[in-house]
């Protein structure tokens, strides 16, 4: 079965693949349109940009919405973290905006979580779904060159995302334990479907 992972985000492409490496099938990216992400959650997001990749191209498309939530800041970016601060930012400027955003914000009150929903949807209807969530704080200046986003300023104990090697992200991550659950649904979804 040919998987289409329906993002325009090259890091996540990267980390789908990895992380989906071990499953019997073959992802592929497709240059596809970009819908509205007009959801009030993650997993309605996810879902309304699975189901337009699946309707353009005809195949099974999975999608990841994600984002950071701040404790301090009710949640935000939450699901604004690719336009926080407005449209005109790139991943280093949003961060620093957060930064800003939280200057006096004490040590004891700066706890975040990445959230990451999977949408997968087939062309038949059916739909698998998945969710991880992992817990940090916000930094006070950008640690590291590796991941993408906000993962220089996301610490977990005095370690950034920005500063872990990609298997130890893909352990620790958001969007690791939404595809392992995904991988596992999928899994199951598709040998359901053999003994049919
Ligand atoms: P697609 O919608 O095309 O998949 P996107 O980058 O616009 O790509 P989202 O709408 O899901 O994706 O926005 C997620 C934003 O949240 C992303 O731009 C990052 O800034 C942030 N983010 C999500 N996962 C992250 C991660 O693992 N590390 C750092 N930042 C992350």
């Amino acid at each position: 079965m040919k998987l289409l992972i329906a993002t325009h985000n090259t890091h996540k492409v990267e980390e789908f693949s990895r992380i989906l490496a071990p499953l019997e099938i073959e992802i592929v990216t497709a240059d596809i349109s970009e819908p509205i992400e007009n959801g009030k959650t993650f997993a309605e997001n996810a879902f309304i940009k699975a189901e337009a990749a699946c309707k353009e191209t005809g195949m099974p498309a999975v999608a990841d919405d994600s984002g950071i939530c701040v404790d301090s800041l009710d949640g935000a970016p939450g699901v604004y973290s690719a336009r926080y601060g407005g449209e005109g930012l790139d991943d280093r400027g949003r961060l620093l905006k957060l930064l800003e955003d939280m200057e006096n914000v004490p040590e004891d009150k700066r706890q975040a979580n990445f959230t990451s929903a999977i949408s997968c949807v087939f062309p038949n209807g059916d739909r698998i779904d998945a969710q991880g969530k992992c817990f940090g704080t916000i930094g006070y200046e950008p640690k590291g060159e590796s991941g993408f986003g906000y993962d220089p300023i996301f610490m977990q104990g005095d370690i950034s995302f920005g500063e872990l090697s990609d298997a130890e992200k893909d352990k620790r991550s958001h969007r690791g334990k939404s595809l392992r659950e995904f991988a596992k649904k999928l899994e199951e979804y598709l040998k359901d479907k053999v003994e049919i």
